[in-house]
C-alpha cells in the first residue's frame, strides 16, 4: 500500500505512527506529496489533502481516521477499540484531535495572511476550538478516557496533534495544563513518536 503523505502532517503522522505501533509499518510504503502545490492528488483524493492510502488494487482511501481504520483492521490487537462505550469515547477523543488540527491548520494560514487582511473573529473561533479541546485533554486523563499505560487511537491522535501545536507554534498549550504537558513529554519519547518527528526520514 503506498500512503501519499507529507512530513509535517499531524494526521499523516497519526496513520505513520498506528502503522509503526502495530508493526505493520513495512506494509506501507511512503510517498512525500505537498498537497497546496501538487494538484495531482486531486485524482485520487477530491479533497487534495494527505494522508491518502492507496490499496493494492488502486483503490483510494481518506481521511486519516478511515485510513486508521482500515490499517487497524488488518492485525491483532486493535489500536481502535471494538466494544463500546470504549469505542465511541476513542473516537469522539479522535475527533477532538482531529479538530484540533483543522483549527491549528487554519490559525497559521490566517498568520500568514498580510496585514491588513487578518480575520480577527476567524482567527479567534478557531483559538477557543483549540483551547476547548486542550481543556477536554486534561478532563480526559483524569478519568481514564486517556491514558499514561495505554497508546492506542485516542492517545495517538492527541499525541500527534500536541506536537503540531509545538511545531507551528499555534499556541502555548502547556500553560496551566501540567498532567497534559507531563503525559505529552512520556508518550513522545516511544519509539514510534521519535521515528516520526518532522524532519526525521
Ligand atoms: N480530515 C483530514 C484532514 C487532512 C488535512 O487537513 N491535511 C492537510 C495537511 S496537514 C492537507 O492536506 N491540506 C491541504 C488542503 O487543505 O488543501 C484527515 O484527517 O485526513
Amino acid at each position: 500500500m503506498r500512503l501519499l503523505y507529507s512530513d509535517i502532517s499531524p494526521f499523516a503522522r497519526k496513520v505513520r505512527v498506528l502503522a509503526i505501533e502495530k508493526g505493520l509499518s513495512d506494509r506501507l510504503t511512503l510517498e512525500v506529496v505537498a498537497p497546496f502545490q501538487d494538484e495531482s492528488l486531486r485524482a485520487q483524493n477530491p479533497l487534495c489533502k494527505v494522508p491518502t492510502l492507496i490499496l493494492e488494487d488502486g483503490e483510494a482511501v481518506f481521511d486519516s481516521a478511515v485510513i486508521v481504520d482500515c490499517i487497524d483492521g488488518l492485525s491483532e490487537p486493535r489500536l481502535v477499540p471494538a466494544s463500546q462505550p470504549a469505542r465511541r469515547r476513542a473516537l469522539t477523543i479522535e475527533a477532538a484531535a482531529d479538530g484540533m488540527g483543522d483549527a491549528s491548520i487554519l490559525i497559521v494560514r490566517e498568520r500568514m495572511r498580510p496585514q491588513g487582511e487578518h480575520r480577527q473573529d476567524l482567527f479567534d473561533r478557531q483559538m477557543r476550538a483549540v483551547n476547548a479541546a486542550l481543556d477536554l485533554f486534561v478532563a480526559a486523563l483524569a478519568d481514564g478516557r486517556l491514558s499514561p499505560d495505554r497508546f492506542e487511537i485516542a492517545e495517538i491522535a492527541v499525541a500527534v496533534q500536541l506536537a503540531y501545536q509545538d511545531v507551528r507554534r499555534v499556541s502555548d498549550w502547556r500553560a496551566g495544563r501540567p498532567t497534559l504537558a507531563d503525559w505529552y513529554e512520556r508518550v513522545s519519547k516511544r519509539t514510534s513518536m521519535v521515528a516520526t518527528h518532522a524532519g526525521v526520514a
